[in-house]
């Protein structure tokens, strides 16, 4: 089994989450916030048989777009010179771990 641990941008989140469910996936979500642009996303968590993986990963890819959003002007709380962080970044579609997991219950 597998635990898919996926950061998803908010505008993408209930599209995600409605598509997962549909298929038969197990989903929590979680509110999130990202540590570079402060701003909020949604974490998913996913159990999976191994098989399920890829095809779940495929879904969640589908349905997470990428897009342009503006670093805020004020980014000193990153404690790195301003010269060196970027105006616009590419967020998404989305960023995906898979974790092991050691042992499932559900009691
Ligand atoms: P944020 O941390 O708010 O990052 C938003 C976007 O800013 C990132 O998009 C990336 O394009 C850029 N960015 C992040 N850190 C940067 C840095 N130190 N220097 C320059 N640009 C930077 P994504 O890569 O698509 O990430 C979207 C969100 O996914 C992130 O929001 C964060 O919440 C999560 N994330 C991404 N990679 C992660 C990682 N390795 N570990 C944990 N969370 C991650």
């Amino acid at each position: 089994m597998k635990l898919i641990l996926a950061i998803v941008n908010n505008d993408d989140a209930h599209t995600v989450n409605a598509n997962l469910s549909k298929n038969g996936f197990f989903v929590t979500k979680i509110a999130s916030t990202g540590g570079f642009l402060m701003s909020g996303n949604s974490t998913f968590l996913i159990g999976v048989d191994d098989a399920q993986v890829e095809s779940c990963i495929e879904l969640i890819g589908k349905y997470s777009k990428k897009r342009v959003q503006q670093a805020p002007v004020d980014m000193s709380y990153t404690g790195q010179p301003f010269t060196g962080i970027p105006a616009e970044v590419i967020v998404g579609g989305a960023t995906i771990f898979v974790l092991n997991v050691e042992k499932y219950e559900h009691v």
